[in-house]
């Protein structure tokens, strides 16, 4: 059962059935699990039907501009590094518009959660082919199919420095909570790509399609460590499909190479001898 704490009063007014209440859910329970106190989270978001979800979390949020997420959260980071940061959106907004943000943010290993609602399609926008549609699916955009192969996310981010890489499914909710829970114990970037059906609009990737085709590594016995190996599960997708830690690593994270920030967050730093005074008369 949902923490109370971490419960906002409104109801959210995704869709019914769709994946995103799995996910609600199961970012509830991990950081109530996890004690976490409210003031000491952070959830970002983009814009999409995934990027509401800071209005039902009872903690800090931010709901920022479309694929813009990753840069304000880093800010924030960078501000307080002792906060909980949490980043969530969708794949359009993470994977299409803020691509170049998620590389970077990943080559850096700054300590951020990033969850990405995978629906594989631009749902708030009515149903366009987002960057992860699979080749050959109907939609608006594309009346024939698409004609484009789909990113290739959980590779690039094992490829492009992400220590933590897993995959979690919106209809698993106590398997995505434990996933949460260590994505966000996990020091550094750490990507989970949730596998959320949009009953609305994608007739593809349905709960059944995932449901019969999951499997979860970590039963499996995979060697997270083995980068070779992550590599392959990080790319099947077809009769079957992996949920669980693809890929895992210890490696030191950007803030811990800022000297500045080492003892105590830059927040708490006395600027009080600072006059900015010059600054602001000369952009006046
Ligand atoms: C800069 C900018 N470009 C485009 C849009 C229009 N837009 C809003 S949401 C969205 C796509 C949402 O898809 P996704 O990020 O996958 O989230 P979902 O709705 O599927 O959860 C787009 C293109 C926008 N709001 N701002
Ligand atoms: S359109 Fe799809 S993603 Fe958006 S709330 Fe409805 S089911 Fe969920
Ligand atoms: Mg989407």
């Amino acid at each position: 059962m949902t923490n109370i704490k971490f419960l906002n009063l409104a109801t959210p007014n995704w869709c019914p059935g769709c994946g995103d209440f799995g996910i609600l859910l199961s970012l509830q329970q991990a950081i109530a699990e996890l004690n976490i106190e409210q003031h000491n989270l952070l959830l970002v978001s983009g814009i999409g039907c995934s990027s509401k979800i800071p209005y039902w979390v009872k903690v800090y949020g931010f709901n920022s501009l479309h694929g813009r997420a990753l840069p304000v959260a880093i800010g924030a980071k960078l501000a307080n590094n002792k906060l909980n940061v949490v980043v969530a959106g969708g794949d359009g907004d993470g994977y299409g518009e803020g691509g170049n943000h998620f590389l970077h943010a990943m080559r850096r290993n700054i300590d951020i959660t990033y969850l990405v609602h995978n629906n594989q399609i631009y749902a708030l926008t009515t149903g366009q082919a987002s960057p992860s549609t699979e080749e050959g699916d109907k939609n608006k955009v594309y009346p024939h199919g698409v004609i484009e192969r789909p990113i290739q996310a959980l590779a690039i981010a094992v490829a492009n420095g992400a220590t933590f890489v897993a995959r979690g499914f919106a209809g698993n909710v106590p398997h995505l909570t434990d996933l949460i829970k260590q994505a966000i114990q996990h020091k550094g970037f750490a990507l989970i790509d949730i596998a959320q059906p949009c009953v609305t609009f994608n007739h593809h990737n349905t709960y059944d399609f995932f449901r019969q085709r999951i499997y979860d590594l970590q039963k499996e016995g995979h060697d997270f460590k083995n980068k070779t190996k992550a590599f392959e599960k990080a790319l099947e997708w077809g009769e079957k499909i992996p949920i669980g830690i693809i890929y895992k690593e210890e490696r030191k994270t950007f803030e811990e190479k800022y000297p500045q920030i080492a003892k105590k967050p830059l927040s708490q730093h006395d600027i009080s001898f600072v006059d900015i005074q010059k600054a602001m008369d000369k952009m006046c």
